[in-house]
């Protein structure tokens, strides 16, 4: 087992609060929990919280009136002997602690150290402790549950499986080149190339839930545009619940533009109101255009409105124009009025962005409004099981893709043994990465383990 120095670091975030906690870990957590720690009975036991006095073991001055607990290795985050102090929460109180225990021989822990030293004692794998700092920085539920998932050993296992399956792969091609007089059939191509199909399969499909994860976890930006007064800063306020824009039926009322994020089942969207698009303009409006063509093309997405009680405009032709190759959605607002719009006209110019009837005044069709949005940029239908959110995951993952499709070429192309088996150990290599397995003795394990060599 991996064996260190003692490390203490504040665990709370900095400033105050009802509670901080200052851990220790290491060998000599016990030992220094014991200095500055003061209780009558001196037999802890392991997993319990304790009430107890933090004093300066120098000067004898009590610093705080705390809880604590002993975790004995291994049944601790780290693995390692872990005291936990859970003191007042004061950055006065906090430092003092923390000083006393650096001051009986703890080294300040670095950045991510109790977690490194979780994975370094096989407490949790690369991927996991990676998750744990996903989890942390979650800004939505959904972020979080794919985080709690992988966490909890989702991706892992899947890793795992599969690398199991190409050291299976492996023990086949590497015994055809160590022992080809043993007519192991190797050559069973089509099975070899089949199992390698699948593999890819399922690699392919995390290494392609990465985008849905990021989109999750960084949302996306979408623009609403319009020509002037067809209710772009209404339809904000109603998707929002709350009047953040001002509405006026002046035509030209939003000059700049105003951001504001939904969280659309689970898919943050970043929306941005904008000034209504018109020629012939100057002045402060005409700024406010120039910045909504600006953010138009910072953004990932569009919800181009229209007046669906009025007939198309030449304004509106020109913002369908600005908006081709976009995604996004049409949303034809005013609904509750008598329509004069001409739907037929606007799909002819904008084929592909799928149209929506609502009207801002009334919420009617709000709902049907946020599922197609969703729907723009997240296939529901296809809510991957597992989520990779990590790009160093995603990358390994590429590299086992990269390879074992050569992996499937040279068995199609009847390419000798030692060369499939040079790929198939790259495809490996990259799943151990993911998960930070170290293993070079165990195909020969297997091997050994499947074949009588004194046959
Ligand atoms: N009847 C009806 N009126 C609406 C609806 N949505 C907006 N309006 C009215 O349309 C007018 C313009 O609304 P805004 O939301 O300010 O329009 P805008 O597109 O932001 O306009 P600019 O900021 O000037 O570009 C206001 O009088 C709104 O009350 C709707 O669904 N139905
Ligand atoms: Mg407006």
């Amino acid at each position: 087992m991996y064996r260190a120095d003692t490390i203490a670091a504040v665990a709370t975030p900095p400033g105050e609060g009802g509670v901080a906690m200052v851990r220790l870990s290491g060998p000599d957590a016990k030992r220094i929990g014991r200095e500055i720690l003061v209780r009558k009975d001196t037999d802890w036991e392991s997993h319990r919280l304790y009430h107890g006095r933090v004093r300066d073991p120098g000067s004898g001055a009590v610093v705080d009136e705390v809880m604590f607990a002993f975790l004995r290795e291994p049944r601790s985050y780290t693995g390692e002997d872990t005291v936990e102090i859970h003191c007042h929460g004061g950055p006065y109180v906090v430092r003092q602690v923390l000083g006393l225990a650096l001051g009986r021989g703890a080294r300040h822990a670095e950045p991510g150290e109790f977690t490194k030293r979780a994975y370094l004692n096989g407490r949790l794998d690369l991927a996991q402790a990676e998750a744990v700092l996903d989890l942390i920085r979650s800004r939505t539920d959904k972020a979080a549950g794919i985080a709690l998932g992988q966490m909890g050993g989702g991706l892992s296992q899947e890793v795992q499986a599969l690398r199991e399956q190409l050291v299976d792969t492996l023990v086949q091609v590497e015994a055809a080149i160590d022992f080809p007089e043993e007519e192991i059939e190797l050559l069973q191509r089509e099975a070899l190339s089949r199992k390698v199909v699948e593999v890819v399969q399922r690699v392919s499909a995390l290494a392609d839930s990465y985008e849905w994860g990021r989109l999750i976890r960084e949302g996306v930006r979408v623009c609403i545009v319009g020509r002037p007064n067809v209710g772009k800063s209404s339809l904000l306020n109603a998707l929002l619940g709350v009047d953040r824009a001002i509405v006026t039926s002046t035509p030209g009322t939003t000059r700049d533009f105003i951001e504001e994020t939904v969280n659309l089942n689970g898919l943050p969207v970043v929306l941005w109101d904008t000034a209504g698009i018109r020629d012939e303009t100057e002045g402060v409006e005409q700024i406010g255009i120039d910045v909504t063509l600006k953010r138009l093309a910072e953004s990932q997405g569009c919800m181009l409105v229209l007046d669906g009680a009025a007939p198309l405009a030449a304004e509106d032709m020109d913002v369908m124009e600005r908006v081709q190759g976009m995604a996004g959605l049409v949303v034809v607002n005013k609904a509750d009025l008598e329509q004069r719009i001409d739907c037929s006209a606007v799909s002819g110019r904008v084929p592909d962005l799928r149209q929506v009837a609502v009207s801002a005044l009334t919420g009617q069709g709000l709902d049907a409004l946020k599922g197609s949005l969703r729907d723009c940029f997240l296939d529901s239908a296809e809510e991957p099981e597992i989520v990779v959110t990590n790009v160093r995951h995603k990358a390994a993952l590429d590299r086992a893709r990269a390879s074992l499709v050569e992996v499937h070429r040279a068995i199609d192309q009847g390419l000798p043994p030692d060369i499939v088996a040079v790929d198939l150990q790259e495809a490996r290599d990259s799943l151990e990465e993911i998960i930070g397995t170290v293993t070079n003795e165990d195909i020969l394990d297997r091997i050994f383990s499947q074949f009588c060599i004194g046959k």
